[in-house]
């Protein structure tokens, strides 16, 4: 099938500059942009529709304007790389591969040993003969490895190899890798990419992680696991969590960011590699803006956690689109993207803008040593966006609050330190909700729906930011 240009004409330069709901000015920075100075890498996937030139044009513009890291949808796994034994298709990898190169575009590459969309022809030939497995998986690692050496920085070495059990473990069924060789051919999996490309980032990666870390759950089965391989000299650099995840998942940036300082002790990036927040599909056609806002909300604190973990180098949201995605295709669940059918940015997109807006440079660490970063923006404060005032940081720099401290209780924010202060509440969107003076020690927030906020107070050259829940 072939595309053709459909109703999806819209006015591209403003999507392109990704003006969204609340940010529509000229000089809007593209998500790129910010995530270089701040030495990070986001991105989305190259959809299948785009290997097989069967998409629209917006999508590769909006792709290379806006993101700085790539992962083709299918075209890497195991049937699409060597679909017959020892016979390599390498060729659409490699139109990803060129892009990427043109477009200074950082690649991931996703994913040699995975129990799922392996070629038929190795349980048909190989079900069970251990050394046979052994060969073939070795073979296959180098071969795709040693291929797109120097080019792909980072490798989905494993996916997704633990069970989703209640007590964790490796999944031992319905994986011909596990079934036929055992737990090792993890670990030797790990050592062959190493061998192949030296300077490869090499990354467990599965889903459900960002359920936290607690007694029998998969993140703390990973977590163990990492302690083992970095004990033993297996050469793992980072952890992958998904993350597809749906509106009503509160908890999850925090679990992320827990499981980010778990693995920061053991020395390894944390990735955010999948990310997409569905809706139940029933709600298709019945969305608010309230419920889009809610979506910004979680986008939001994601990357709020990516860029205050120093330890964390890559989002990688599952799709641009929600024109295709497969949530809808293989989900039950829509709409979890930053950009909607017609291309047009979601509060999501704006709340990802925000968030790295409020994260200057100066203060995002990055975990790469390797890559150029540039100088840092908004060090000074005097920035004026339309989208709230970029100089909250959510997470407080040491020295700037003074004395200042502030709790809220139901509508009430109760400010300390200061006789008298400047009060700023933003939404997750970076919009502001109320502005005022604090002059006895507390200011009431009333009309202001119950949700999470950031709120800021000045006094002097005192400044504060925290985030606040409205109950
Ligand atoms: O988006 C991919 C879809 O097109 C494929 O049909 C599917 C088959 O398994 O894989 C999807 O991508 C998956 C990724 O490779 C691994 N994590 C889960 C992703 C969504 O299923």
């Amino acid at each position: 099938m072939t595309f053709k240009k459909s109703a999806i004409g819209i006015a591209l330069g403003a999507t392109l500059l990704g003006a969204g709901f609340t940010s529509a000015i000229a000089a809007e920075p593209t998500i790129r942009e910010l995530a270089k100075e701040r030495g990070r890498f986001i991105g989305t996937i190259l959809n299948s529709e785009w290997f097989n030139d069967d998409i629209e044009p917006e999508f590769e513009e909006i792709h290379k304007t806006q993101f700085n890291v790539v992962v083709a949808e299918n075209e890497m796994k195991f049937d699409a790389t060597e679909p017959a034994e020892n016979e390599f298709n390498f060729t659409k990898g490699d139109k990803m591969v060129e892009y990427a190169k043109a477009n200074k575009i950082r690649v991931r590459g996703h994913a040699l040993a995975w129990h799922s969309q392996v070629a038929a022809w190795v349980s048909s030939n190989y079900a069970g003969q251990k050394e046979k497995l052994l060969a073939v998986l070795k073979n296959h690692i180098e071969k795709v490895v040693g291929h797109y050496k120097g080019q792909v920085a980072e490798w989905d070495v494993v996916n997704e190899a633990i069970n989703d059990e209640y007590n964790a473990d490796w999944r031992s069924s319905g994986s011909v890798w596990y079934e036929g060789i055992g737990a090792e051919f993890l670990d030797s999996a790990f050592v062959w990419a190493h061998k192949a490309d030296p300077n490869a980032e090499l990354c467990y990666n599965d889903y459900s992680l960002e359920w936290g870390l607690r007694e029998g759950s998969k993140a703390s089965f990973v977590v163990e696991q990492v302690k083992r391989w970095k004990k033993n000299g297996i050469p793992i650099t980072c952890v992958g969590t998904q993350t597809h995840i749906e509106i009503a998942h509160e908890t999850t940036p925090q679990n992320v960011r827990a499981l980010a300082k778990a693995f920061a002790e053991l020395g390894v990036t944390l990735n955010i590699t999948e990310l997409d927040i569905g809706f139940p599909k029933g709600e298709s056609g019945k969305l608010t803006a309230a419920d889009y806002a809610k979506q910004g909300h979680l986008y939001r604190q994601f990357m709020d956690v990516f860029l205050e973990e120093p330890n964390m180098g890559e989002f990688v949201i599952w799709g641009l689109t929600d024109a295709h995605s497969w949530l809808d295709e293989q989900q039950g669940k829509t709409e979890g993207l930053l950009y909607d059918k017609q291309y047009k940015p979601k509060p999501a997109y704006d709340s990802i803008m925000v968030s790295l807006k409020e994260h200057p440079a100066a203060n995002v660490v990055s975990p790469y040593s390797d890559i150029e970063i540039v100088d840092p923006i908004d060090t000074t404060g005097t920035d004026s966006t339309d989208v709230g005032d970029s100089t909250i940081a959510v997470r407080t720099v040491a020295g700037l609050a003074g004395s200042l401290s502030m709790h809220v209780s139901g509508h009430t924010l109760f400010i300390a330190g200061a006789k008298a202060a400047k009060v700023d509440v933003f939404d997750m969107q970076g919009r502001s909700v109320f502005s005022g003076k604090c002059e006895k020690g507390f200011v009431e927030l009333n009309g202001i729906p119950e949700g999470l906020y950031v709120a800021r107070v000045r006094s002097g050259s005192a400044s504060l930011a925290k985030r606040i829940a409205i109950k």
